[in-house]
């Protein structure tokens, strides 16, 4: 009943009575009242005047099912949603969830992370009140050597997303980060639960740095947030919103060819080192070579100085830009 109360108040052009609250949900006064109440001290600013009913103040950045939920235009993506204040790490509770036996597309989100993780047991910095920590699981009928690819249509995703939403120009650094003038805005971390003959289900998680002013001494010269890129806030509930509407279309894409042969043309347009010079961290011996896109199976493909074409596998090894991060 939040989320359509939610919908109902942002969608009205003005006040609406508490009247007609209760008439389009069939509830009484007293239940919408309470309602009002929670949206307030989740942080809403809400309006409520005697013979005229109740209007939004303002569009709060407040991430709860309920406001995920009134923005939210996919058809499976994100649909069963479970929000919380602070936890762990949203990637294990999807995973919990996973177990469970929870749907395909749930999503989960966290205001809070107390141990947000990256790859590698490395940890993933997330503060409170200005960052998003999503996220989702999946059940797809693919052989477990094509999960990774999950990964680089989240990235593919999540740069659609960001600057749709900031008008900021967001780019894939392959596989799992997405930064904006050369530094890191997002990251991405895909974990699955499979057997040699399938998979049970794949998690992705996905970070973004949105609204932080500032980072950790350790990650400052490579981290920044979509607010010290673009001068201003952004709603998250928005960003969070647009993610899984442009995941979704992608992602049945994927699983119509079990690959990403069709959605090779769109990552590239987004990827960060396209035709230049990368440098390839091989445990097996460091290269430099031009990064000529992706193969079919999400394989880097990097042109080296001899001609030769060498396909990077995410998971083994690192590529940079020869003058930085990117
Ligand atoms: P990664 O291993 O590629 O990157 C982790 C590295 O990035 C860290 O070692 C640090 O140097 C740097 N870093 C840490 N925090 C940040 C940050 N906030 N912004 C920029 N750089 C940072 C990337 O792993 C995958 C991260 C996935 C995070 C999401 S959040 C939701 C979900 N839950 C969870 O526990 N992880 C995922």
């Amino acid at each position: 009943m939040k989320t359509e109360i939610l919908t109902v108040l942002k969608e009205a052009p003005g006040f609406v009575s508490g009247q007609e609250l209760c008439g389009r949900l069939g509830v009484s006064r007293t239940a919408v009242w309470k309602v009002i109440k929670q949206l307030e001290e989740e942080g809403y600013q809400i309006e409520a005047v005697r013979n005229k009913g109740y209007r939004l103040a303002e569009a709060a950045d407040v991430i709860t099912e309920a406001e995920i939920g009134s923005r939210l235009r996919s058809k499976w993506m994100g649909r069963h949603l479970v929000y919380f204040p602070e936890t762990d790490s949203t990637n294990i509770q999807a995973k919990r969830l996973g177990e469970e036996g929870a749907p395909e597309g749930t999503l989960v989100v966290a205001e809070r992370q107390t141990a947000g993780k990256g790859r590698r047991g490395r940890t993933w910095s997330s503060p409170a009140g200005t960052s998003i920590y999503m996220s989702f699981l999946l059940r797809p009928n693919i052989p477990p050597r094509c999960a990774p690819m999950v990964t680089l249509i989240a990235g593919l995703a999540g740069a659609k997303a960001v600057n749709q939403v900031t008008g900021l120009n967001a780019r894939i650094k392959w596989p799992n980060d997405l930064v904006v003038n050369g530094k890191k805005i997002c990251g991405i971390l895909t974990e699955m639960s499979a057997e040699m003959e399938g998979i049970h289900y794949i998690v992705t998680g996905i970070g973004i740095n949105v609204n932080q002013k500032e980072f950790p001494e350790e990650i400052r010269d490579k981290a920044t947030s979509l607010l010290l890129e673009g001068g201003r806030c952004f709603n998250r509930s928005q960003l969070i919103a647009g993610v899984m509407e442009w995941f979704e279309p992608y992602v049945e894409r994927f699983l119509e060819t079990k690959d990403l042969s069709l959605l090779k043309e769109d990552y590239e347009e987004m990827l960060a080192n396209l035709n230049q010079e990368v440098q390839v961290l091989d445990p097996a011996g460091e290269y430099h070579g031009v990064c000529q896109g992706i193969d079919k199976d999400g394989q880097l493909l990097v042109e080296r100085g001899d001609g030769s074409l060498s396909r990077v596998q995410s998971g083994e090894v690192s590529v940079r830009g020869i003058y930085g991060y990117v």
